[in-house]
């Protein structure tokens, strides 16, 4: 069939594509054990972000340290390897342009008091020791968290017939 220029083609982008990045998030023992992996995976879904690699598994301790290593001797930290390996975890990496500003946003600030309504730490939390979700924070920390969780092997490079019509 011989498409019309109104035949809903997503039109092809002059600009320079905007190269896709790869975020780490985790799903922490609280989104698991309240039941709202499925409404967390729905948002990130939403938003346009593709899914690249996923487990579900529970979490040793030395990957826990290793994991929050930059926060060894801060207060919370005994409290945090103790939170995060207290029950199984999602596991996954994220892709898209900005995937790690657009996922820290979606999952809001780190204090669920500061997070802007319509984030998950916002709509889901109320503790910071219970804030649900990890996103990784810059680039440098991107690939070495995914790395840490992930073979390369687990990840997926897939596409979707929507993305021209996420990824301009
Ligand atoms: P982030 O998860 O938003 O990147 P970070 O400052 O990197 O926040 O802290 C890592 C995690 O440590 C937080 O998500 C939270 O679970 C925990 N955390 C941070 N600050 C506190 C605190 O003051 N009390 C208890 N837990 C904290
Ligand atoms: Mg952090």
């Amino acid at each position: 069939m011989v498409r019309s220029p109104n035949s809903g083609t997503p039109p092809s982008s002059n600009l320079v594509e905007e190269p896709l990045e790869r975020t780490l998030v985790l799903l922490k023992p609280d989104s698991v054990q309240r039941g709202l992996m499925g409404e967390i995976i729905h948002r990130l879904e939403r938003r346009g972000l593709r899914l690249v690699a996923a487990k579900f598994m529970q979490v040793k301790p030395s990957l826990a340290e290793e994991h929050y290593a930059i926060h060894k001797g801060k207060p919370f930290y005994d409290g945090l390897i103790a939170y995060i390996t207290s029950a199984p975890v999602m596991a996954m990496v994220w892709e898209g342009p900005n995937a790690i500003k657009a996922v820290r946003q979606t999952m809001g600030a780190t204090r669920p008091t500061e997070a802007s309504p319509g984030s998950i730490r916002h709509d889901f939390g109320l503790e910071v020791g219970r804030n649900l979700t990890h996103a990784s924070d810059a680039a440098e920390t991107a690939a070495t968290e995914i790395a840490l969780w992930f073979k390369d092997d687990e990840l997926v490079s897939w596409s979707r017939s929507i993305d021209d019509w996420i990824f301009e």
